[in-house]
């Protein structure tokens, strides 16, 4: 019984190695900038975690083949009170090596989020509810319109309080998708009005929450023109399932043709967008 429980243990070790091995459920092709930095971070850490996961799981099957029970009359088992050097030996290499991959991370993490976007970025502030995203663009003047909670009414529409009587909100536009340009900094004002939302584009490689009460600034690069699905990543509620958009990257001359359109021209320009570009999956 001993020997047929190591054996497993073997088994689903080898197994869950190949699964990683394979390849054959990995992310989609990255289309941001930071993308391929990200991704090369990730594979260290899976490569180190992976050969540590691979050799605690031999040494426990190891040691369960080692001293199962042979059913020898007067075989007993041993307490032990272990060894304090082996474990201060683990637990420092352990901490190490995981700090280590901390600092090897943050840099990417750092450089999108605590510094500031570079000039010139297209920005768009993102207003997330329950169970909706709300996507407000500065439109021809590049100026947002003030936005005011008192006024927010989703009953008319208005679902980030728009301030119609400011002069800079009269070509301002609010949807629920986003539209960016490709090869361009692209800064994003992430703001909440219920909960914790998380904006998450896979192929972005770009994971950020919104916090009710904080406006989160965040900026990137996406490099591949194409119709991406967004999504919540965050449990905000019964409906969360229910919480999806779509990402579009867009050549200049389309990014542009969307510039000064009026708030309900802009929305059928963007449908029409929508349809024209299939959804990347891969
Ligand atoms: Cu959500």
């Amino acid at each position: 019984m001993g020997r047929a429980l190591a054996v497993i243990i073997w088994i689903i070790t080898a197994l869950s190695v190949l699964m990683f091995v394979s390849k054959k459920w990995w992310f989609p092709t990255a289309i941001s900038e930071h993308g391929p930095a990200l991704d090369r971070q990730f594979l260290i850490t899976i490569i180190v975690v992976g050969i540590s996961f691979a050799a605690a799981q031999i040494g426990l099957g190891w040691m369960v083949w080692k001293y199962r029970d042979t059913g020898k009359a007067g075989d007993r088992g041993l307490y032990t009170h272990g060894s304090n050097r082996l474990e201060m030996i683990w637990t420092v290499v352990t901490a190490v090596v995981f700090i280590s991959l901390g600092i090897m991370g943050q840099s990417v993490w750092a450089s999108l989020r605590l510094h500031d976007a570079p000039a010139g970025s297209y920005t768009v502030e993102v207003v997330a509810q329950q169970f909706q995203w709300n996507f407000h663009y500065p439109g021809k003047d590049n100026v947002f319109g003030k936005t005011d909670p008192k006024v927010i009414d989703d009953g008319s529409l208005n679902f980030v309080g728009l301030d119609e009587s400011d002069p800079n909100a009269k070509d301002d536009s609010v949807i629920t998708a986003l539209a960016i340009p490709v090869n361009k900094p692209v800064e994003l004002r992430l703001r909440s009005k219920d909960v914790i939302h998380s904006f998450w584009v896979p192929p972005l490689r770009f994971k950020q929450d919104l916090v009710p009460g904080m406006e989160i600034k965040v900026h990137f690069t996406a490099t591949k023109v194409g119709q991406y699905e967004l999504a919540c990543a965050e449990l905000c509620g019964q409906l969360h399932f229910k919480m999806r958009s779509f990402m579009l990257v867009l050549p200049d001359d389309e990014m542009d043709s969307l510039k000064g359109l009026p708030q309900a021209q802009f929305q059928a320009r963007i449908k029409e967008l929508l349809a024209k570009y299939p959804i990347t999956t891969d």
